[in-house]
């Protein structure tokens, strides 16, 4: 079965709910991908930074393998004996009192908002079915009914009404828009990405998120961190809140908590928060299952063992310094953004032209695969274990391809 077979299968037999870039993976290791033609290339997409560990990283997948021997599933019915060691590690790993696990990272976002709902009809006093979430335009949390009915991207809600109700949205990174609709007191939480990942790597200005968590204290409404693609080193801290003193009150991960090995995502919370939550009124029948714990404990502690924070920190800098030293150079590249190693590039053409795209089909031809994200942006985005030497390597691959466009 050679690449265009295998094509053929998934577009007589599959769903036509994506646009792949033509090729077929077939096996991952590290910062590396293989086709089935076996050529190699450089994976600059990480899974939307679902791969943080690198692929296939041999810590996790023994982690799976051995735990897969022993017990894989009870549902939430009865006990088993690793999920309560992973709520310790987890709560702690990242400071708060509580963990409620679910699997993918959308699921994260229907629990954040059912908890602080929940928390706005019990600890506010806000009128039953009153409660108010404020989202930022550019915003992406998932594909559930609730998550495009906080979208103002067509491509994600048209066709997909009625909407959920309760659900308003502000410009990001705009403090004075957040602060009037904040004043209402049926407005139960604001929910944020700290960078946004799919609007194309949006960077908000320093002073955003500490101003957030101010405004949030001052009108009492909860601040929920939208970290699923930004967090786990992803930014060059182990949080994107963590850059300024902006500590959430619901933080949601998914992605690379669980490094690309298995689904698995988590809502943290202080008990006033999460206690909101009664027995039998949230759950799922994955939700903390042994499997998922021991590969996300496993995908925590590579981690910090491997400093992916540091390395995403200092070999980011490196990045967007060797990019924005081409860009002045180039007319093709008119910004280079981001932060640790979520970058992306923006192309001197409109979002509807072909140029991003076609410039990720000439990287696939050099070797490294990345996709364009709203038309004419190109995020990139490797795997936080990657080192020095290779990501030059990568720099000379994006600049040899884009000079010669
Ligand atoms: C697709 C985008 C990225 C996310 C943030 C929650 C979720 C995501 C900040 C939901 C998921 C994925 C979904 C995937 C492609 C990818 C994506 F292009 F769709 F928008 F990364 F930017 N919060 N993002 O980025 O997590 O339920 O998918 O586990 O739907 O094509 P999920």
């Amino acid at each position: 079965m050679n690449s265009k077979n295998i094509i053929d299968l998934e577009l007589k037999y599959g769903a036509h709910n994506y646009h792949p870039l033509p090729v077929v993976l077939k096996k991952g290791k590290g910062v590396f991908v293989w086709d089935v033609e076996g050529k190699r290339y450089y994976d600059f997409l990480s899974a939307y930074s679902a791969v943080n560990q690198g692929h296939c990283h041999p810590r996790i997948i023994s982690a799976l393998n051995e735990q897969a021997k022993e017990l894989t599933l009870t549902s939430r019915a009865f006990h088993n004996n690793v999920l309560g060691s992973y709520e310790k590690f987890i709560s702690e790993f990242f400071g708060y009192d509580k963990v409620l696990p679910m699997n993918t990272g959308v699921e994260g976002g229907e629990t954040a908002n059912k908890l602080a709902r929940k928390w706005g009809y019990l600890k506010k006093n806000i009128p039953e079915n009153k409660a108010r979430i404020i989202f930022a335009k550019g915003n992406f949390w998932g594909r559930t009914l609730a998550a495009i009915s906080s979208s103002d991207d067509p491509s994600s809600y048209e066709g997909f009404g009625p909407y959920m109700p309760g659900y308003d949205l502000i410009p990001y990174n705009d403090l004075d828009s957040l602060e009037s609709e904040l004043k209402d007191p049926n407005v139960c939480a604001f929910m944020v990405e700290p960078i946004q990942g799919e609007a194309g790597v949006v960077v908000p200005d320093d002073g955003y998120l500490s101003g957030v968590r101010k405004l949030c204290d001052k009108y009492n409404v909860l601040f929920i961190a939208d970290e699923v693609q930004t967090g786990i080193a992803r930014t060059g801290k182990m949080l994107a809140c963590d850059y300024e003193d902006a500590r959430p009150d619901i933080l949601i991960l998914g992605k690379a908590l669980s490094g690309g090995v298995f689904p698995v995502s988590a809502v943290l919370s202080d008990n006033d928060v999460m206690l909101c939550i009664r027995p039998g009124e949230h759950g799922s029948t994955y939700g903390g299952n042994p499997l998922a714990c021991k590969v996300a404990m496993a995908a925590l502690n590579v981690v910090k063992d491997e400093n992916l924070c540091e390395n995403a920190y200092t070999l980011g800098s490196l990045f967007r310094a060797e990019l924005t030293q081409f860009m002045k150079s180039n007319s093709l590249v008119t910004q280079v953004r981001g932060r640790g190693l979520l970058n992306a590039i923006v192309i001197n053409d409109s979002p509807e032209s072909s140029t991003a795209w076609d410039i990720c089909l000439k990287l696939r031809d050099n070797g490294l695969l990345a996709k364009p994200t709203h038309g004419n942006i190109i995020r990139l985005a490797p795997p936080l274990v990657i080192d020095k030497n290779q990501l030059l390597e990568c720099v000379d691959i994006l600049k040899d391809t884009i000079a010669n466009f």
